[in-house]
């Protein structure tokens, strides 16, 4: 079957055949319909020969939708043919956090020689995938393959970290969405539909800005040296209350730091590398909370799942053939895309 391949740590993705897996106990093989691409394959790409905490080579791709191809013995709670979504982060399944269904905050991540799909283990973006637990399986009914696969991750990790400051975006309350890509996209839409929140949006593009608006937030600018004014004007004075940084890098780090109402939340998301110092007195304000969310959990993507096939969220999606992945890649890299690349076995 054809796959796209990271064959060795630091090496370029290439699309290439493989031996088209069969399930074991337990396992379930899975049709794929579409994979989503996401900057973090980027930062696999780039690791370097040093690479990430797990072996190479393995098939890319952890933002997965397809359909039960074959099960292996014992595998009860699927049937051919269901559609499904793939919960990516792959833990050990044995430690409380595994149990609790937050694969993402695995216990034994250090001894494991994978981080889940398309990290360590062969992903989706390929003709079929091998899934060892159907607990990592989202059922998604009518809703587009192209919808769910992105959601697994560009709308689940958002949703997660929407979560985790919940008592923050109360009536009255503000929320700047910093970076409207993939994830900060599916932010404003998750944002709307479940908080009274203010929504005020930040980025570099004016087509982002476009995209911010029609998501529905409820202010969008630029980044310039006056952007943390405009976000506090906007904030009746004060600072926003909660910032969700999709991007991480010492400037939105500086500017989220600088926008923050006292006992406001920062919540890094993205990994942009940037650094910002953690003192007192310093940027921050009085009271602040940071928080660096990592995905999200299993309960978690039944939720998005659910709000996507209501009509809550919609993934602006640019749609490419697997054969055409590497051209897929080359668009993100270069920040070409418009939404989310979505990955089609042709
Ligand atoms: C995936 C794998 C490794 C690092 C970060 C990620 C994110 O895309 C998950 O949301
Ligand atoms: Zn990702
Ligand atoms: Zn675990």
């Amino acid at each position: 079957m054809r796959a796209l391949r990271l064959p060795g740590w630091g090496l370029p993705a290439i699309l290439t055949d493989v031996e088209r897996p069969s399930p074991r106990d337990g396992e379930v093989l899975l049709r794929v319909e579409a994979a989503g691409l996401c900057h973090s394959d980027l930062h696999v790409l780039d690791a370097g020969p040093a690479g990430m905490p797990f072996p190479a080579p393995f098939t890319l791709g952890h933002e997965i939708a397809g359909r039960v191809e074959a099960v292996g013995p014992a595998v009860t709670d699927v049937a051919l043919g269901d559609p499904v979504a793939v919960y990516g982060p792959w833990g050990c399944g044995e430690c409380p956090r595994c149990r609790a269904g937050m694969d993402n905050y695995c216990d034994r991540r250090a001894e494991l020689p994978w981080a889940g799909a398309g990290l360590g283990r062969d992903g989706g973006m390929a003709e079929y995938v091998l899934v060892p637990s159907a607990r990592h399986l989202e059922p998604i009914g009518e809703l587009d393959p192209l919808q769910a696969a992105p959601m697994t991750d560009a709308a689940l990790t958002p949703y997660h970290a929407i979560q985790r400051c919940r008592p923050a975006l109360g009536e009255g309350s503000t929320v700047a969405v910093i970076g409207v890509g993939g994830l900060g996209h599916l932010a404003i839409q998750i944002l709307r539909a479940m908080t009274p929140s203010r929504v005020f949006a930040v980025d570099v593009r004016d087509e982002a800005l476009s995209l911010a608006d029609r998501c529905g937030a409820h202010l969008s600018t630029g980044i310039s040296g006056d952007t943390s004014r405009v976000l506090r004007t906007a904030s009746g004075g004060h600072g926003v209350d909660v910032v969700l940084d999709f991007v991480g890098t010492d400037s939105t780090l500086d500017l989220s730091a600088g926008s923050l109402r006292a006992d406001g939340e920062l919540v890094v998301v993205g990994s942009g590398g940037g650094r910002l110092s953690v003192r007192k007195p310093g940027a921050l304000p009085q009271g602040a909370r940071i928080s660096l969310p990592f995905w999200g959990t299993r309960p978690e993507l039944t939720e998005v799942i659910s709000l996507g096939r209501s009509g809550a969220l919609h993934v602006e999606v640019e749609r490419f053939p697997l054969s055409a992945a590497l051209e897929a890649l080359a668009r993100l890299r270069s920040g070409q895309l418009k939404g989310r690349a979505v990955i089609v076995p042709d």
